[in-house]
């Protein structure tokens, strides 16, 4: 009995489809998510690779069934069919990526506002605020500075954020090769950052050398540090542990070493934490606190 090729299309289709949306959440290429906002960025990660990988095994599948299928017979040195294009098919294959590259555009865009990337001046005290939310009422996307020099960088307050939370806010430094975290609540220095959970933190960033780049692969955040420039990060952890932070800009010979850790703490612990680090400076004056160990030997 012969099967009809429509229907071992069909089938094809559908493992091809039950193979791509399995493997589209269990690729296990990611860290671990920190942030609602990270579980956002791997949704549409997680899409792309449905797709890429719904694209790869239809393309290879196709090549492979064709080299096999239509290899040159034995003794056959004659040419091959003369195929000169095929308009329903090339109408389909150009369809089909525009709507998954309008897909994606939208998506991407989505999430992207839900990081507060659309409105970097969002939560930002700077006297050109008034200005930006002028600029922001119409649209646009880049805020200009009241002295119309420089453009709004980074990522605001999320437009589902409450806005009558207060964020932490953490003055960042980044240098080389080092980044020093400033707590301007506590007037805590550190050279590793802690913050508490499900608490947005608002980090401001400058560079006093050369370009760096802040890195947080769990909470799926990369941002640029620029000297002379002020950088703003917003997020919201909500997930306890130790996260890594590493410069992603080359920056200099030692650019490999300038890595540090964020601690997301409980409430508590990001009280004691902060006592312990404001202990350790009023103790021994002019000292700075540069991690917790540091501080427990003070103690
Ligand atoms: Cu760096």
């Amino acid at each position: 009995m012969k099967v009809p090729s429509n229907i071992i299309t069909l089938l094809a289709g559908i493992i091809l489809t039950l193979i791509s949306l399995w493997y589209g959440q269990n690729h296990g290429l990611m860290p671990a998510a920190a942030s609602e906002t990270a579980q956002e960025v791997d949704g549409l990660f997680n899409l792309m690779m449905t797709i890429s990988t719904g694209l790869f095994l239809l393309i290879e599948g196709v090549l492979i069934y064709s080299v096999i299928r239509f290899r040159r017979q034995k003794g056959d040195t004659t040419d091959g069919p003369p195929v000169e294009g095929n308009v329903p098919l090339e109408i389909v294959w150009t369809a089909i990526p525009t709507v998954i590259v309008f897909i994606l555009a939208i998506y991407s865009f989505e999430v992207y506002n839900e990081m507060g990337g659309l409105d970097p001046m969002a939560s930002m005290d700077h006297g050109g605020s008034q200005m930006a939310h002028e600029h922001h009422d119409h649209g646009q996307l880049v805020a200009l500075n009241s002295d119309n020099k420089s453009i709004a960088l980074g990522l605001g307050a999320s437009p589902n954020s409450d806005p009558n939370v207060e964020p932490l806010v953490i003055e960042v430094q980044g240098l080389q090769y080092a980044w020093i975290f400033t707590y301007p609540e506590s007037g805590v220095i550190s050279g590793e950052m802690h913050v508490p959970i499900d608490r947005p933190v608002q980090l401001k960033m400058t560079a006093s050398d050369v370009i760096h780049a802040f890195w947080l692969p769990e909470l799926r955040l990369k941002q640029d540090v620029i000297p002379g420039r002020e950088v703003q990060l917003t997020f919201t952890s909500n997930r306890l542990g130790n996260y890594p932070i590493i410069c992603a800009e080359l920056c200099g010979a030692f650019h490999g070493g300038m890595k540090t850790t964020m601690t997301v703490d409980s409430p508590e612990d990001f009280e004691q934490w902060i006592q312990d680090n404001t202990f350790a400076l009023t103790d021994t004056p002019g000292a700075v606190a540069m991690s917790s160990e540091q501080s427990a030997i003070n103690n």
